[in-house]
Order: C-alpha cells, then sequence, then structure tokens
C-alpha cells in the first residue's frame, strides 16, 4: 500500500535527479552542436516522438538510462549517426505531471507540463459529479486549472437543459469555468477555442462523452492523425496509457487522453484531499480539535459550514466517500 504514495518529498527528490542528470548532461548537450530541444508530442512502444523548435517532427530513442519520457515532456536530442536515426539525451525537469492509478494500484504519468484540464461530461453517458469531484481533487493539487465542457447538449430538452444547468452551476459557483458544447451543432466551439490559447490543456472524462470529437473539430487538419490514433485503438494499443499533444494554430497545445470508466486518488493524503476542495479552504484550522479528522468530530467547521449551508451537501458526502477511498 504505502508503495501507491507518492509524497511530496519523493516528488521533490525525483526531480532534483533529474536535475541532476541533466546537469551531468549539460556539458555534454553544450559542447555538442548537434544537441536540440524538442517537447514530446506521443510515445507509443520504444519510438518518441517530438516536436522541435520549428514544429518539425521526429521519431526518437532513449537513451536507456532515462526515465521515460511522456507526453507534454520537453527533452534535449541529438542526431545519433550510427543508428541513422535521433536520440534523447536528457528530460527537463517536469513542472508537474498529470497521472492516475489502475485498479491495481499502479501509477501511471499520462503527460507532463500540463497547465489546464478539460473535464468533459455528458448526458450520455450520465453526469458522476464523484468523478469531476477527484479529477478537480488531483487537479488543484498539480496546480491545474480546471475547465467543465458540458458537451452534447443537442440531447436535451429544454427542462432537462435547465435540470443538468443548476447541477453544474454548483461548479461555476466554485470558481470553475463551464462550457457548453455540442460537436454535433457546432454549438460553444469557439468560446471553447478560447480558453486553450497559450495553454497546454489536457482533455480528461469518461469514454464516450465525445472528447475526440471535440479535438477533432478544434483541429480540422488533423484529421490523419486522430484517425491514426482510432485505428490504435481499434488494434488495442489502448490498454497502454497513450496520450498524444496537439498544436493550436492560435497558440498552445491540446493533450487527447485515453478515456477511462473510473479516476482512483487513493494515493493523496488526508492534507491534499481537503486542499482538493477549494470551498473548504476558509475553514481548515479552524476546527476545534487541531488534528480533526473532519468526520463526525464535534465542532468541525467544515461539517459546521455544511449545516449552514455554505458548503454544498453534495460536495461533502463526495470528500467523504473519496477520504474513505485514502490510503495515504
Ligand atoms: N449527439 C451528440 N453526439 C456526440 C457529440 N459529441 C460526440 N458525440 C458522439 O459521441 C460518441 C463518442 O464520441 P468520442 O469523441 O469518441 O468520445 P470520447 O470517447 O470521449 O473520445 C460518438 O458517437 C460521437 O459521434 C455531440 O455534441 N452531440
Ligand atoms: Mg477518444
Ligand atoms: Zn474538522
Amino acid at each position: 500500500m504505502a508503495k501507491r504514495k507518492i509524497t511530496k518529498q519523493q516528488h521533490r527528490r525525483i526531480q532534483h535527479r533529474q536535475q541532476q542528470h541533466l546537469d551531468n548532461q549539460q556539458p555534454a548537450s553544450t559542447d555538442n552542436v548537434d544537441a536540440h530541444s524538442g517537447t514530446v508530442i506521443s510515445h507509443r512502444g520504444k519510438l518518441i516522438q517530438i516536436e522541435d523548435l520549428n514544429g518539425k517532427v521526429i521519431s526518437c530513442h532513449m537513451r536507456t538510462h532515462i526515465e521515460k519520457p511522456v507526453c507534454g515532456d520537453q527533452v534535449i536530442w541529438q542526431s545519433d549517426d550510427q543508428a541513422n536515426n535521433a536520440v534523447i539525451i536528457a528530460v527537463q525537469p517536469r513542472r508537474n505531471e498529470w497521472d492516475r492509478f489502475t485498479r491495481r494500484g499502479e501509477r501511471k504519468v499520462v503527460a507532463a507540463n500540463v497547465t489546464q484540464a478539460l473535464i468533459v461530461v455528458a448526458a450520455k453517458p450520465e453526469i458522476h459529479e464523484g468523478l469531476i469531484d477527484r479529477y478537480l481533487v488531483a487537479l488543484e493539487n498539480r496546480d491545474i486549472q480546471a475547465v467543465i465542457v458540458f458537451n452534447k447538449i443537442d440531447l436535451l430538452s429544454e427542462t432537462q437543459h435547465l435540470a443538468y444547468r443548476q447541477r453544474l452551476g454548483l461548479y461555476e459557483k466554485l470558481g470553475y469555468p463551464v462550457i457548453e458544447t455540442s460537436v454535433k451543432q457546432a454549438h460553444g466551439l469557439e468560446k471553447l477555442h478560447g480558453v486553450l490559447v497559450h495553454e497546454i490543456s489536457i482533455v480528461v472524462g469518461e469514454s464516450g462523452v465525445g472528447k475526440s470529437s471535440l479535438i477533432q473539430h478544434l483541429l480540422p487538419e488533423e484529421e490523419i492523425r486522430i484517425g491514426s490514433i482510432s485505428t490504435a485503438h481499434e488494434q488495442g494499443t489502448h490498454t497502454t496509457t497513450t496520450a498524444r499533444l496537439y498544436h493550436l494554430s492560435a497558440g498552445g497545445h491540446i493533450i487527447d487522453s485515453p478515456g477511462i470508466r473510473e479516476f482512483f486518488i487513493p494515493h493523496f493524503t488526508p492534507e491534499e484531499l481537503t486542499q482538493g476542495f477549494r470551498e473548504f479552504l476558509p475553514y481548515l484550522g479552524q476546527c476545534q480539535f487541531r488534528d480533526c479528522q473532519h468526520q463526525q468530530e464535534p465542532g468541525c467547521a467544515l461539517r459546521l459550514a455544511v449545516d449552514s449551508g455554505n458548503i454544498s451537501r453534495q460536495r461533502w458526502l463526495s470528500y467523504l466517500s473519496i477520504a474513505g477511498e485514502l490510503t495515504a
């Protein structure tokens, strides 16, 4: 169980190790006129595709002693004459990691250096607020801003639409932007495009909510690449964590990530969990007991805030449910 937990300290250690690694690489890179920077756009099998500063895509091999880079990683690469190929010689320290856990508790880093996440939801498959809350906890703790995209609004009657608006209004009140879209009716896509400019956005959400459809609409010129992703899926590579980074012509990048049914965050500490509910922040440290676990304790400032209506009961129940799953 303890193996799952990635503490801040471990995280720092990993970053330190990577920095040392880069420092070690520095003489080679600076002496070598053939050392270049690039951004990882996809990693599949042994080949890693990177984009150089001019937007050219290059397939690279890896030096074996380097930790495998992921989508969004900044790397240093050089051409490898012997193999008649390019090789990545260092991975720059990451600003953050977007990771997920499999049901078996295996940690997978999906992307690095992400600044924003689009949480895509729809009426079909039905919205699960519990899933949204889990994403938000992870995003708050990774310093990634969240935007909720409510897709497929064309499927709703007026009454249904109002009901969903009310449900998602909870998140809007918390300060998370909600953008309504319909790929089918080309609705809300300019607004969505507007929030993507200059950001490195990852698109997350359940399978079938329309993530790939949205990306395809935003990047009509990328049809082939998107096509190759779905072909890859048919071949069964969806079991491996493959993400793909795309360029937006207006500036910014968008990362398509494989759809998931469940999102586990067992590795978060109780403190990280409470920090992940942004409306809890004013009450933290206000409980009667300093070591309050925010469950049934008397004088729990969070529970009192729920009782007085300052914290939504639904979010509180969601918090209790996630708290029960933590292993940290
Ligand atoms: N009615 C409707 N269907 C949509 C919309 N967006 C996507 N879909 C459909 O939803 C299904 C799943 O879309 P896909 O993009 O593969 O979802 P992903 O698994 O999240 O990438 C496909 O059949 C799409 O045609 C939309 O705005 N309205
Ligand atoms: Mg998809
Ligand atoms: Zn408390």
